[in-house]
């Protein structure tokens, strides 16, 4: 049986990856961290007691930080392949902690590729590289070749861990490949990111839960896809001949207004936007009430304005092409929060009468 070992598998990206393994016949190991409060949600569904027999989702506690847990980890599982999705991935939050998130985001990679280089194993190896090491874009779109130009402490831990896989599987011949993935969203997708954050407030807003929803720099443009879609990707890199680094990308880009527009229009309120800079606001076109406003403190001291991904490398060797546009893509996070909001407002009536009726 194949044998997988995921770091960061409670994150999006890690349970969509451990679902897709499991569908495959794997035995899929992952790392979580130890925390004050659950942080195992995203991979509830999947989880199996150890009194299970013959369970094939396993979970051992271990850091990115921690080279000897790493290695403990990686001796006792022997996994046939590695996915290194494991990092503190706010670009907004390694501006605040641009040291812990080079310890995590970059070290920690090399931390992975050396604990595997010492022990004398061979797994393949994925490393979760990022559009962001293309930053103040060199060319559009960007490929496997365009140079990079990282604009924040995340994307420059990312770039230091891009090219320590490719010194290990040029210096070791290590199987280690770099995935560069363009964003890519989901209903399980962290809350505080734009997309999540803005699917999350429509829901609330259009039930009542919210006021309005405070946003930075609506200029922005992402090449945003389905984060299911992607980590077939990554699965497929390793199933290659020979290791090489991919750009995963869906070919369409769109600002953040525009998936504000997408977003609202699908849960029922339409917007409208007036004003300019900072006083710009998205207004609730049918009862005019304003809806979005702009709070300078989600601005970025250096932004990645335009992101545009060229696949055509994953699409003409692994034959992958993503399978979700854009606008289903939205529908899906949309559906997902209307629900999630509707079930929250009846719980907030039901407290409401109870306390009316106490009184
Ligand atoms: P998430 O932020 O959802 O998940 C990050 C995961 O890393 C979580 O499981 C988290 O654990 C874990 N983690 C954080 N710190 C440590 C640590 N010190 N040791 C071990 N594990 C740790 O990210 P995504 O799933 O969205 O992304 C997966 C990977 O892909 C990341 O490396 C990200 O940088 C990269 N990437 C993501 C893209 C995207 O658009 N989603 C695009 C390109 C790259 P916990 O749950 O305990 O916090
Ligand atoms: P990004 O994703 O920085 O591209 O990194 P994020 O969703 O955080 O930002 C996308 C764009 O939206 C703008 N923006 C806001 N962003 C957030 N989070 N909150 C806001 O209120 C807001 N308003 C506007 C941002 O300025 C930015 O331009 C993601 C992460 O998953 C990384 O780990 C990954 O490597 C890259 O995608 C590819």
């Amino acid at each position: 049986m194949p044998r997988a070992l995921v770091t960061g598998i409670t994150g999006q990206d890690g349970s969509y990856l451990a679902e897709l393994l499991l569908e495959k016949g794997y035995e899929v190991h992952g790392v979580i961290r130890r925390a004050s409060t659950f942080n195992t949600e995203r991979i509830d569904h999947l989880y199996q007691g150890p009194e299970v027999e013959h369970r094939r989702l396993v979970l051992h506690y271990g850091d990115l930080n921690d080279a000897s847990s790493l290695n403990r980890i990686l001796r006792t599982v022997d996994p046939g392949e590695i996915y290194n999705l494991g990092a503190q991935s706010h670009v907004k939050v390694s501006f605040d902690t641009p040291e812990y998130t080079g310890e995590v985001t970059g070290l920690g990679s090399t931390r992975l590729l050396e604990a595997v280089r010492e022990l004398r194993i061979r797994p393949k190896i994925y490393q979760a590289s990022s559009s962001e090491m293309f930053g103040k874009v060199a060319e559009v779109p960007q490929c496997e070749t365009t140079p990079f130009y990282p604009r924040s402490p995340y994307g420059i831990a990312k770039v230091y861990a891009y090219w320590m896989t490719v010194n290990y599987r040029e210096a070791y011949g290590l199987y280690a490949v770099n995935g560069i993935l363009f964003n890519h969203e989901s209903p399980r997708r962290g809350e505080t990111f734009v997309s999540r954050k803005i699917t999350r407030a429509a829901g609330r807003i259009v039930h009542g839960l919210q006021e309005k929803l405070f946003l930075g720099n609506l200029d922005a443009k992402r090449d945003w896809g389905y984060a299911k879609d992607y980590v077939d990707a990554m699965w497929r890199m390793l199933q290659q001949p020979e290791p090489e680094d991919y750009v995963i990308a869906s070919g369409v880009t769109h600002t953040v207004r525009e998936f504000c527009d997408l977003a609202f229009r699908l849960a029922g309120m339409p917007l409208e936007w007036r004003g300019d800079g900072f006083d710009e606001k998205g207004f609730d076109a049918r009862s005019g009430r304003p809806v979005i406003e702009i709070d300078p403190r989600y601005l970025r001291p250096t932004e990645v304005d335009l992101l545009l991904g060229d696949a055509t490398k994953a699409r003409e060797k692994l034959g992958w092409t993503p399978a979700t546009s854009f606008d289903e893509l939205v529908r899906l996070m949309i559906e997902n929060d209307l629900r999630l909001a509707a079930d929250e407002a009846d719980l907030k009536h039901a407290r409401d009468r109870r306390a009316l009726n106490v009184r």
